[in-house]
């Protein structure tokens, strides 16, 4: 075995974002790209001497030669062992699990998780740190700060062949453990839930779909949901991950996931239907020709979390990033458990999951999890329902009006302006931003406003502040407007525009969502001036 040091030079933008760093494959197949960043991981986190990392990928394109590439730098920067899943496939939350279960001093996830994949897609990497959790604005900032003066990396000459096969092999003195990536994963899930109550379900007859997208969840579902538990061979679909997801763009939204809304739109629609993201992390909840917005979804399991045997006892507390909706707080204040507002990304819920302070979390952008892992957990968010589907005996829609009956309903949209030009983007920030001082008390489109402000958050475990983490309006009638540039593009600017409407106990719970925010789109439109800036008359995904 023979290592080699190379020379190097620091290259731009190798800053992390809301999830890792994501680029455009071509981008990190340039010469040099990807092995930089690598060597700052190491560097940046305390040097990789004498470590143990888990290392996998949701299978996209470039995903199993990016592996190859990190386990010999591993074994270049003398790392003790290596836990890597079979074929390189391993789910974010799968990875968390390892990091946690075998006490390693953290992970390496190669995703870009919802966006696109393949030759002209995007790829990412992301470092977890020993607590299972995506790496803390401290650590992200000194991996960042190596990039900038980076001069040589480490790396060994041969390439490994061994990732295809369960068992071990070495280079140099670093061990490779290639494992089963479902096994420890289905074995947690297995002590959280009750199985026996959901295997009861199916043979009653239940029926439901999961689509996988093409993306990493497709072995973990089928193992887990046809072959455990019982659900019809065929429950879940496009189960093969492939490079590209199928040509897709595996977002489980309403608008990406059109296949799995066309199922459970038609009449003989399954009784449940779920999808996750490009590395498993996230879950889109539908039920008989219903979706279940993920807000309200966070919502309704912490209402019904008592159901599985891990959630049986009080609840800590709950948290939420900023922009998901209220309605999860309704439910807190009711079960008399504190209800924490984060910045957006999961790595903000790491403090709260590890101080026992929130056992729930979840973002509106279709993340829930639970202190199980730290990482949010589409397969996870599944189960969790069917166990409350399993034990509650109501349909998964009459669950929900019952639940708007006695809550009342959040209506909420998220509206996604992609791609426009960076400075755009940016003046109508500064411009919302600056105007914020003098809205209260004004009215915006007959609406009055309560409150406007920029989210900044104070971490209640580390006292750590992070500011400038969206723009938002608040009206008296508890309807909300926020306004934020997303951390995981690649190309341009997106802007997401947050929008939601109470409507308490006794109101009208079924209009259409569009129609009932109408009146809080028309006042982000005149406050925000959304077309003056962006020159776009419409959002280009409504979710
Ligand atoms: C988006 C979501 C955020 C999520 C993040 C990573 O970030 O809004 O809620 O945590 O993606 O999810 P942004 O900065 O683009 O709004 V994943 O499944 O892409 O790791
Ligand atoms: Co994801």
């Amino acid at each position: 075995m023979s290592f080699k040091t190379v020379q190097t030079k620091p290259i731009e933008g190798q800053k992390p974002g809301t999830s890792g760093l994501r680029k455009k494959t071509a981008v990190f197949r340039q010469p040099g790209y990807l092995e930089n960043f690598v060597q700052c991981v190491f560097d940046g986190t305390g040097g990789a001497q004498g470590k143990t990392y888990v290392v996998g990928g949701d299978g996209r394109f470039f995903n199993a030669e990016a592996i190859g590439i990190i386990i010999r730098m591993a074994a270049a920067n003398g790392v003790a062992r290596l836990i890597v899943g079979q074929d390189g496939i391993l789910s974010t939350p799968a990875v968390s699990n390892l990091i946690r279960k075998f006490k390693t001093d953290g992970g390496i996830i190669l995703s870009a998780s919802h966006n696109p994949g393949g030759e002209t897609g995007d790829f990412g990497v992301k470092f977890n740190a020993a607590n299972g959790g995506p790496a803390p604005e401290k650590l992200t900032d000194a991996i960042y700060a190596k990039t900038l003066d980076i001069i040589e990396y480490r790396i060994a000459d041969e390439t490994p062949t061994g990732i295809n096969q369960i068992g071990r092999f070495t280079m140099g003195d670093t061990r490779i453990d290639v494992i089963d990536p479902v096994e420890d994963y289905e074995t947690l899930m297995q002590e959280l839930f009750d199985f026996d109550a959901i295997s009861a379900l199916f043979s009653g007859g239940f029926r439901m779909c999961f689509d996988a997208m093409h993306a990493v969840t497709g072995p973990y579902a089928k193992r887990i949901l046809e072959d455990t538990l019982g659900a019809p061979a065929g429950s879940v679909i496009n189960a093969v991950p492939s490079p590209d997801f199928g040509g897709g763009h595996p977002d489980p939204n309403p608008v990406w996931a059109s296949e799995l809304v066309a199922i459970m739109g038609a009449s003989d629609a399954p009784d449940f239907g779920a999808a996750s993201d490009g590395d498993g992390d996230r879950n889109m909840i539908m039920g008989k020709g219903a979706f279940v917005s993920p807000s309200d979804s966070l919502a309704l399991l912490t209402a019904y979390a008592h159901l599985a045997p891990a959630y049986s006892g009080k609840l800590a507390g709950v948290a939420r990033s900023m922009p998901t909706s209220q309605a999860v707080d309704l439910v807190a204040e009711r079960l008399a458990i504190p209800c924490f507002e984060t910045p957006t990304g999961w790595k903000f819920f790491g403090n709260l999951l590890d101080a026992g302070k929130a056992t729930l979390c979840g973002e509106e952008s279709a993340g829930t999890g639970s202190n199980h892992i730290r990482e949010k957990d589409g397969l996870w968010a599944v189960l969790l329902w069917l166990n409350i589907l399993a034990r509650d005996g109501r349909d998964i829609v009459q669950l929900r009006q019952d639940h708007w009956r006695s809550f009342g309903r959040n209506y909420y949209s998220r509206h996604d302006y992609e791609e426009i030009p960076a400075d755009a983007a940016n003046a109508l920030m500064t411009a919302f931003r600056d105007k914020l001082p003098a809205l209260t008390g004004t009215s915006a489109n007959g609406m009055q406003v309560s409150k406007a402000d920029e989210f900044a958050y104070l971490d209640p475990v580390d006292q750590s502040l992070t500011e400038q983490q969206g723009v938002r309006v608040q009206f008296t009638d508890g309807s909300r407007l926020v306004l934020r540039l997303s951390g995981t593009g690649t190309q341009g600017a997106t802007l997401r525009v947050y929008l939601e409407r109470f409507v308490a106990r006794g109101g009208d719970h079924n209009l259409d969502v569009q129609e009932a925010l109408a009146p809080i789109i028309q006042a982000a439109e005149t406050l925000a001036q959304i077309t003056k800036f962006t020159g776009r008359s419409s959002a280009d995904v409504i979710t």
